[in-house]
């Protein structure tokens, strides 16, 4: 029986909640700039979010609801600026400290080092992203916590497709059946199982009723002993908040 070794997370949704206040409102700070009238309100946000990483996202949106938008440039030069300015705008936010970790999130990732576990992220997002919100969060020290910070163009296809996920095992110099992923959303999901890696999901607003029938354990959050979790579904056996121990009786009931 293959033993716990590591844990990979996703960063968007999973370790914080940064669509809606974070990301969206990033991308309506570059369309701002460049002087366009576009609004991404939280409903379409929902919609655009089906497609994973930014860049993919301004397409999308452009294929779908403009889809006689022309720039000089070409879509995807066009998209490629809109998304380096949005990247700048979501970045001061980070620094600003505007987006926190999710609810137990801090504590999962202190005892999981505490315990010898290993830890990764596998993203979509760009690399930038998660070590100002890692540096922002957990401080500077925090990005050498993690092995492996898989992320963005790195790989050729994003999220759902397992790619990203298979990098970083390879990085690590893992097998699947020697970790457990954390993810949020049916893209992640599809990714990591896609990369046959047993997975823990926490749901938010954005993705509450996504297809999580192949996740091991589905919850609200991670929760603290003073804020417990929901289980949506599967058995967290009695816990209230995800811990080390639960982990592992999950990993090895799976
Ligand atoms: C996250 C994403 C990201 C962010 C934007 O998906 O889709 O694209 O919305 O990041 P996941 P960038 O949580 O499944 O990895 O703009 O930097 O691409
Ligand atoms: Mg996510």
């Amino acid at each position: 029986m293959p033993q716990l070794k590591a844990l990979l997370f996703d960063v968007d949704g999973t370790l914080a909640d940064t669509e809606r206040d974070g990301h969206r409102v990033a991308f309506n700070k570059a369309f701002q700039e460049a002087g366009l009238d576009w609004d991404w309100t939280v409903e379409l946000y929902a919609d655009l979010l089906t497609v994973t990483g930014g860049k993919e996202r301004i397409r999308f949106f452009l294929d779908k609801y403009l889809p006689d938008f022309a720039p000089e440039e070409g879509v995807a030069d066009f998209a490629a600026r809109m998304h380096k300015r949005k990247t700048h705008f979501y970045l001061q936010m980070l620094q600003d400290g505007e987006i926190p970790l999710r609810n137990g999130a801090e504590r999962l990732i202190r005892s999981a080092r505490d315990a010898g576990l290993r830890l990764g992220i596998a993203t979509t997002t760009t690399p930038e992203n998660v070590t100002y919100l890692l540096k922002a969060t957990l401080g500077e020290e925090s990005i050498g916590w993690f092995e492996c910070i898989a992320a963005g163009d790195i790989v050729p296809a994003k999220k759902p497709a397992a790619d990203i996920y298979l990098y970083a095992l390879e990085m690590m110099n893992l097998q699947a059946d020697e970790c457990l992923a954390f993810e949020d959303s049916a893209n992640g999901i599809l990714s990591s199982v896609a990369a046959n890696l047993k997975t823990i999901v926490t749901v938010n607003d954005y993705t509450r009723d996504h297809d999580f029938s192949k996740a091991v354990l589905v919850l609200d959050q991670f929760g603290e002993p003073d804020a417990p979790f929901t289980v949506l579904s599967g058995d967290a056996g009695g816990e209230t908040c995800v811990t080390v121990s639960l982990l592992q009786r999950v990993f090895g009931q799976a």
